[in-house]
């Protein structure tokens, strides 16, 4: 039987005594749910609703099986993540609650058979995950373009859980998924008694799911992003909170909040800037490595407006440091923004370095998909380079406002795979 109906926090205290309990009390095999190792706002939410609602499951064949949620980053990356915080509190629960990495036990106390994985957000598992886990995956839920990975059939999973569609946001398809047992969660409780508390799981629920819509979206005002998966995701999220009389909501002021919360890298060093939203790739063939960072503010304003933390150096500088730790052959950054007008923006910085390879590989991005992207030199070229030590770089304001890293990502991967 699955559990009655818990709240989150409490859902997330079940959770982590079956990770950290000693193998021999472990339920085995353990069941994840995981998001993508940028660790956004949808990647986290996400895994933390689909891991929640199949959990509370009463009809099918995962039966009351609990789902661990584990957000793809280590502990100490949290506190870069402010509106994920918010959006928590909200569901009355707070960083403390949730699992990371650092919860995982390491891999030999944690042996690939005795595990099994969900991904949310992406359709391959990456990074050290992907290492040790990667052919332990039984489904995914996604909105990136599909990489074909293969899924483990297991026998008490009749049909494995694939669903991979263009959205805004992935937790719009999540939610679509789960509409039914979240339902029969509302209606079960309405009846069983008339504590307060049904009607607060409900708004703790909702909230967590709206918070990365809206964002994902523009609050629903980005019309390269948003579909109607978003806009349906939302009135499922948001009739929920009607249902529970919850008057305090308003969409457009909770948008702003979160919004403000995620924007806001006026203290944070460079260093946490690149790595707030954050993916690499290696290509297996050439040996090249991508890494990219997302940033929610302009190149303007990076590089120019940004007060420096103690002790760093400009962004050129620690971009490039950046790429030297994470050994990277191309460094890229991509921004997306809302200027005073009210207007969206994407800009692309490109640098590649370390090898006639890799600037190879970022002048073919460049040249093949200059019209595609609409990519016009930015600030006057003054981030450009053209050295021999110090590599070719690029900044480019993008014209075309429907890409973004989930479509330029491939691009730099086809460039480099055709680097030979
Ligand atoms: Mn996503």
């Amino acid at each position: 039987m699955p559990p009655p109906r818990q709240t989150i926090r409490a859902f997330l205290a079940k959770a982590r005594s079956a990770l950290t309990a000693p193998p021999s009390q472990r339920p085995a095999p353990l069941t994840f749910v995981v998001g993508n190792e940028s660790a956004d706002l949808d990647s986290l939410c996400s895994a933390l609703l689909l891991a929640y609602f199949r959990t509370h499951h009463h009809s099918n064949s995962n039966n009351g099986i609990l789902h661990i949620p584990l957000c793809h980053l280590p502990r100490a990356d949290l506190a870069l993540r402010p509106e994920f915080h918010a959006v928590l509190a909200d569901a009355g629960a707070g960083p403390d609650d949730v699992l990371t990495l650092d919860e995982l036990p390491s891999s030999p106390h944690l042996r690939p058979e005795d595990t099994r994985w969900l991904l949310v957000d992406h359709n391959v598992l990456t990074g050290s995950l992907g290492a040790l886990y990667g052919d332990r995956a039984i489904g995914c839920i996604d909105h990136h373009p599909d990489e074909g990975g293969n899924v483990l059939r297991v026998d008490d999973i009749s049909e494995p859980l694939r669903i991979i569609e263009k959205t805004g946001s992935c937790t719009s398809l999540v939610l679509e998924h789960c509409k039914d047992i979240w339902d029969a969660l509302s209606a079960e409780e309405v009846r069983g008694k008339e504590g307060t508390e049904t009607t607060s799981i409900d708004t703790q629920l909702a909230r967590l799911a709206l918070g990365p819509i809206l964002i994902d979206t523009n609050n629903l005002g980005d019309e390269h992003k948003t579909t109607e998966h978003d806009v349906h995701a939302v009135g499922i999220a948001e009739s929920k909170i009607r249902g529970a009389g919850d008057v305090s909501y308003d969409r457009a002021a909770f948008f702003a909040r979160v919004a403000a919360l995620k924007e806001d890298i006026s203290r944070m060093s460079f260093r946490d800037i690149f790595r707030k939203d954050y993916k690499e790739w290696t290509d297996e063939r050439t040996g090249l490595k991508l890494g990219t960072a997302a940033v929610p503010r302009s190149f303007a304003y990076v590089v120019g407006q940004k007060a420096p933390v103690a002790g760093e150096g400009d962004f050129v500088e620690e971009l490039g440091r950046w790429g030297e730790e994470k050994g990277l052959d191309i460094n890229a950054v991509l921004d997306g923004f809302v200027d005073e007008d009210g207007v969206f923006h994407r800009e692309v910085l490109v640098w590649a370095r370390g090898s006639e390879k890799a600037v190879r590989a970022a002048k073919a991005f460049a040249e093949v998909n200059a019209e595609k992207l609409q990519l016009r030199t930015w600030g006057d070229g003054k981030l450009d380079l053209d050295d021999e030590t110090e590599g070719w770089r690029r900044c480019w304001d993008q014209g075309r406002l429907e890409h973004s890293r989930k479509q330029i990502a491939p691009m730099l991967r086809d460039a480099m795979a055709g680097s030979d």
